[in-house]
């Protein structure tokens, strides 16, 4: 797995975080190659994809114009924004807000997914899985309403307002595997249908083009983000 191609490379799994960044390089329009990275066969653990992303994890996106792999999506996504100008706030002045909100998705929202997904990594306490699990999804719950709210002050139909940005990606993403993962614990759609101003920014994000294509080449098909269904290729 090398990384001296002259195009953008994602490495990818289907429906993992990586849906985000490819959300991203299709709305910016970047021409990229798409690498299968086989989680059923723990490809993620083997020396080459480490050598990539010590922590094992999706997505990396390796460029040419940086001389190390990128990780962590939020990074990625940022990276990409500010290189390509787009997916970015209009104003210098939203620049803060920009920040703040993917921070806020990165290491609070999807952190704690991850607990939800991965509950059995987090505790030494096996008969405390459920407990652990019922106590994220209630922490996300708070997450979306408060991000739903956000959304509603700016008038919508973006995290920022008019102009869609990279937290948007972002935030439809998590909202679409806590919907998901892991299937039979995860988050009822039916606490998210009343955020009014989160659950128009899902739709109106799903009847993107970029997006759509983007959830296709990820095995992902209507509904892509409200009520969604796992992926066709899912193993
Ligand atoms: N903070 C990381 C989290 C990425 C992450 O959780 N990736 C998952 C897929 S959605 C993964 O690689 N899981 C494999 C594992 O944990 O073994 C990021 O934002 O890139």
């Amino acid at each position: 797995m090398a990384h001296q191609a002259a195009r953008d490379r994602l490495y990818w799994s289907p429906d993992s975080a990586n849906l985000v960044v490819r959300m991203a390089l299709h709305e910016l329009a970047v021409p990229f190659e798409a690498v299968l990275v086989d989680r059923a066969a723990a490809a993620h653990r083997r020396h080459d994809y480490l050598a990539l992303n010590p922590q094992g994890l999706l997505p990396v996106l390796t460029t040419a114009r940086q001389d190390a792999p990128l990780f962590e999506t939020a990074a990625i996504l940022l990276y990409l924004a500010e290189r390509e100008a787009g997916l970015l706030p209009a104003e210098p002045a939203t620049r803060g807000r920009l920040l703040k909100w993917l921070l806020f998705i990165s290491n609070t929202l999807h952190a704690d997914l991850r607990i939800l997904f991965y509950a059995e990594r987090y505790t030494v306490d096996a008969a405390g899985v459920a407990a652990l699990r019922a106590g994220v999804r209630r922490r996300v719950d708070e997450h979306l309403v408060l991000l739903d709210r956000e959304i509603a002050a700016g008038g919508g139909p973006w995290l920022l307002g008019p102009t869609l940005t990279v937290l948007d990606l972002y935030l439809a993403a998590c909202v679409r595997w806590a919907q998901l993962y892991p299937p039979g614990e995860a988050l009822s759609t039916d606490t998210i249908r009343p955020l009014a101003a989160l659950v128009r920014l899902l739709e109106t994000l799903a009847a993107r083009p970029a997006i759509i294509r983007a959830c296709a080449e990820e095995g992902i098909e209507a509904p892509l983000f409200l009520a969604p269904t796992l992926p066709l290729n899912c193993g």
